[in-house]
């Protein structure tokens, strides 16, 4: 969700209206979603391999797909008559930005309110106290700033730890780590918080903040090109800087035991402060100099919202665009990592800044729309891969938060196909899946909407 403060002054009539007259600086602000299956240590520690095939033979109970199914229905039960509707789940929230799960059966859903707070929904009811509360860390002054991201552990509650991404009360990135309480399961322990990468940040706005594990055990952490508008400082074709990027961290308990090697050679190119992570050694700029370790992915403006898909591995990045373009890109399972998504030489397939000269060969998206016409700000969503809704199985869906429209894409026959699905009243400031792969849209307005079967009929083009 890019541009939010406009959006929240009144729609995206006032937003145009900042873009032009002053100086398009703007605002805004991304699940999680684990791999394919695997429950076990072995099979999940960092560095085990992406999956790499169309399906992998993982699907146990935590990806929600049944292991003789996990290519799920057939092609002809996704052609039955019927369609899928959105149902009122949660409400009351105050700017929800995101919802994610603890995958650990509980059925537990988590969301995560701007301002700082994190609310639990368990048995088809909100808790009243919080399960996590991290106002007194963050500042949410820049509407793009506050509580931005949450992944649980792949490993949780084996491994008791809840990872966030916010800004903090000096406008910096921060990613942390806090321990669930042993005793109570609905709730961190505030003490425990162990603060793990720290980016500083030249404006309020672009802050990226989205965390996710990757099917390979890692935390990717997306970071906008630090704000203002059109990127100034060229930070997101900068390989000296995290901004701008999705980085790669090895932030697991195991990886903690192991010799101090890579701790050691960040400590070094670092500089300073000690980090909370290890490298994956296979990091694709890993040893080049010049380049942060960290880096998995560079080109980003400000990226709202990536997601595995969790029976593919594949990986979707959707970035907001500056006045023309909203992007989704899209990185098969098995990637080496590397790619350059352009920015800010280019704002999807059209060039923006002809004197700025990518150092690396640049990934264009596969799929875009008009910044506009068709909304403002893109918000990144999930494949669907739940039981509900045949229908929509294997289709990315993903929406935009000023005009509430919600897309979804499919590749079929090496072309991608985009279909408008249905447009809302929401402000879609986040997608979210839970331990089955249903699927959820948040609305900042306050609100969670479940996808659930009904009259809405699925574009031929996605079917
Ligand atoms: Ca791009």
């Amino acid at each position: 969700m890019d541009k939010l403060s406009s959006a929240l002054a009144g729609g995206s009539g006032i937003f145009f209206i900042h873009v032009r007259f002053l100086g398009r600086f703007l605002a805004v602000l991304l699940l999680l979603l684990l791999l394919a299956g695997c429950r076990t240590r072995e099979q999940k520690a960092p560095g085990a391999n992406r999956p790499s095939g169309a399906v992998s033979e993982a699907g146990g109970s935590r990806a929600g797909v049944e292991p003789g199914r996990v290519s799920g229905p057939e092609p002809e039960e996704r052609r039955l008559p019927g369609g899928f509707g959105l149902q009122l789940m949660i409400e009351g929230l105050e700017e929800p930005v995101y919802v994610t799960h603890a995958g650990d059966g509980s059925g537990r859903l988590f969301i995560v309110e701007r301002r700082g707070k994190v609310r639990m929904f368990a048995r088809g009811r909100l808790a009243e106290e919080p399960f996590a509360d991290l106002s007194s860390l963050i500042t949410h002054r820049g509407a793009e700033q506050g509580l931005l991201g949450m992944a649980f552990s792949p490993l949780y509650p084996e491994e008791p730890f809840v990872f966030f991404s916010y800004t903090a009360r000096d406008g910096s990135s921060v990613l942390a780590r806090f321990r669930v309480d042993p005793g109570d399961p609905g709730r961190v322990e505030p003490a425990s918080r162990e603060e793990l990468l720290r980016v500083p940040q030249p404006y309020s706005n672009h802050n990226g903040g989205h965390i996710a594990f990757g099917p390979d055990g890692y935390l990717y952490f997306g970071l906008g090109d630090g704000g203002s508008a059109g990127d100034p400082q060229g930070n997101a074709q900068n390989p000296g800087l995290l901004l701008g990027k999705i980085l790669r961290l090895d932030v697991s308990e195991e990886g903690r035991d192991k010799p101090e090697a890579n701790r050691a050679q960040s400590r070094e190119e670092e500089g300073r402060e000690e980090k909370g992570y290890r490298l994956p050694p296979d990091n694709p700029f890993a040893g080049r100099p010049g380049w942060r370790p960290e880096i998995w992915a560079l080109g980003l403006r400000n990226p709202w919202r990536f997601s595995f898909d969790r029976v593919t591995g594949d990986l979707y990045i959707a970035d907001v665009g500056q006045d023309s373009r909203e992007e989704i890109n899209f990185e098969p399972a098995g990637s080496p990592g590397g790619r350059n998504y352009g920015w800010n030489a280019w704002e999807g397939t059209l060039r923006y800044r002809t004197d700025v000269k990518p150092g690396t060969p640049v990934t264009f998206p596969v799929a875009e729309y008009a910044t506009r016409q068709e909304g403002c700000s893109v918000t990144g969503g999930y494949v669907y891969r739940g039981r509900r809704i045949p229908v929509l199985w294997g289709i990315y869906i993903f929406g935009d938060f000023c005009s509430g429209r919600i897309w979804g894409l499919r590749r079929t026959g090496g072309a991608w196909k985009m279909g408008r699905l249905l447009d809302t009243e929401a402000r879609i400031s986040s997608f979210g899946e839970d331990e089955e792969g249903e699927l959820y849209v948040v609305d900042y307005g306050g609100r969670v909407l479940s996808f659930v079967p009904g009259d809405v009929p699925v574009p031929e083009e996605l079917r």
